[in-house]
């Protein structure tokens, strides 16, 4: 028994140390090939990758060769690029500075900190009387988080109707569906622009919102082209019982420049992207204000509670770890907002703006309220005989982007009558006075060859499009376009890194 015992002892020890020979064989192994593999895994992304770093070249040569002009785009500065492609991309950090689910964030808090420390300097604000959440990943998520902080599920809210120049996250429905969840999970009424002048009916909001008794109203647009009526909006919301909710996606850098009215003044919160005028990161901000709300009719002070509702809204009610290297490039982007070189920037955004207005205007086209006071114009193409299908497709063939949009008085948001056109991208590449006179004479140039088009073509979009790619005259008239269009953009330098 005993020496039975002694050889399967003997045994087991033999092949235990052998097991144990192979187990540390294969973890050096291990070890040298994680190496290699981490090595290999690391490399950059035009070894690792060239398909898709070929694209993102295309990409970038499309951008500099091209006249980008979407209201809502901008190139932004190579601070900002280094802060998205920085090792902050790597940390979990669910929570606010100081209170996180995850160890290892003495840095990412001084960040976050940070951007909100500088978020409201960009605006002039007291820390006492706002405070900032710098976490939304963009609008929308910031503007469903505001709307879960303080309306209650099926509570009111009213915003611009989208074909009116609304946001499609101010609750946008048609007759047959929701579309936005806003609309799904609150009750949305839109209030509307006078189709005649095209701007907004303070008068019929006022009338609506005293039979909707909304909790929320949003003063905000995607496409309008003049500055808003805070006080009004504020005077509405009283009269009402509502929150003001101030969505200045379009406008948050010229607001930071103080070239158009601030909304901070009479919000109670206000809640933007940071990449469009604002020339920063693809992000969102929610400023929301402290203290004190009003005083009641028996003499009550009535305190804000808005801070833990919006903060608990945004995590952990609809969003998970912040994204940190996005809310960098917010604390760089809003610390540009104090650089005199930013202000004449906006001042420009909106000068080129004017000046593509009244150019357009003089060459016949109708723009929607008469002009701009901003950094957006919307062209009304119905007396110009194209639809801002036709328009949009015509341009981006000549490399000119921009997009079709409703004006007032369409009935379908499928089949708009208008386009959209924007400064800030231009405006970021430098071009100024006689060079957005050149813009308006290829946009017209464009927009004539796409009525010549038209008229072979007949209305439908898909017969256009082929009449445009076959007909030989056509082809060759477009294609010397868009070489000019090419040359001229070409000039004009493009911030950020040179290939990529
Ligand atoms: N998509 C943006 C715009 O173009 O206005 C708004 O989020």
């Amino acid at each position: 028994m005993f020496s039975r015992a002694r050889l399967i002892y003997k045994q087991n020890h033999l092949l235990g140390s052998n097991l144990k020979v192979v187990i540390r064989k294969a973890f050096l192994n291990q070890v040298k090939m994680g190496d290699s593999a981490v090595k290999s895994l690391n490399a950059n992304l035009w070894d690792s990758d060239p398909e898709l770093f070929d694209l993102i070249k295309k990409e970038k040569k499309r951008q500099c060769s091209g006249l980008e002009m979407i209201a809502s785009e901008n190139f932004t500065s190579m601070a900002v690029l280094q802060c998205l492609g920085s090792c902050l991309s790597n940390k979990y950090s669910e929570g606010l500075p100081g209170q996180r689910y995850y160890g290892g964030n003495e840095f990412i808090d001084q960040i976050e900190i940070l951007a909100q420390k500088r978020s409201l300097e960009a605006y002039n604000l007291s820390p006492e009387e706002w405070g900032a959440n710098v976490q939304p990943l963009s609008g929308s998520p910031a503007n469903f988080a505001v709307y879960t902080a303080i309306v209650e599920p099926h509570g009111r809210i009213m915003g611009l109707d989208l074909p009116d120049g609304g946001h499609l996250t101010h609750g946008f429905f048609t007759p047959q569906k929701k579309i936005s969840a806003t609309s799904m999970f609150f009750e949305s009424m839109p209030y509307k622009v006078n189709p005649d002048t095209g701007l907004i009916d303070y008068d019929e909001l006022l009338k609506t919102a005293r039979l909707f008794r909304p909790k929320l109203i949003i003063a905000g647009t995607s496409c309008y082209s003049r500055a808003l009526d805070y006080k009004r909006f504020k005077e509405i919301c009283d009269d009402v019982g509502a929150y003001l909710m101030a969505d200045m996606a379009h406008i948050s850098g010229l607001v930071a420049a103080g070239v158009t009215p601030s909304p901070f003044e009479y919000s109670d919160i206000v809640t933007t992207t940071t990449h469009k005028s604002l020339r920063g990161p693809r992000s969102g901000v929610i400023f929301f204000r402290k203290g004190l709300r009003k005083v009641n009719n028996k003499g009550e002070m009535i305190m804000y509670d808005l801070e833990n509702k919006i903060n608990q809204a945004v995590f952990p009610g609809l969003q998970g770890g912040p994204h940190n290297h996005q809310i960098a490039a917010v604390a760089t982007a809003m610390k540009q907002t104090k650089e005199p070189a930013f202000i004449k920037y906006q001042q420009q955004v909106v000068a080129n703006a004017k000046r593509l207005a009244s150019g357009l205007e003089a060459k016949g086209y109708k723009i929607v309220t008469g002009g701009t006071d901003l950094h957006v114009l919307l062209v009304d193409l119905r007396s110009a005989k194209l639809t801002g299908s036709k328009a949009e497709y015509i341009l981006e063939e000549v490399s000119i982007a921009c997009n079709k949009n409703t004006v007032p008085g369409d009935k379908s948001a499928l089949n708009p009558s208008g386009i959209r056109l924007g400064t800030p991208a231009l405006t970021t590449r430098g071009l100024i006075g006689r060079d957005i006179d050149t813009v308006v004479h290829f946009i017209d140039r464009a927009l004539r060859l796409a009525r010549e088009i038209s008229e072979k073509s007949g209305p439908k979009l898909v017969d256009y499009k082929n009449v445009l790619h076959t007909d030989a005259i056509f082809k060759v008239k477009l294609e010397s376009l868009k070489e000019e269009v090419e040359q001229f953009s070409n000039q004009f330098p493009m911030p950020g890194y040179k290939e990529y």
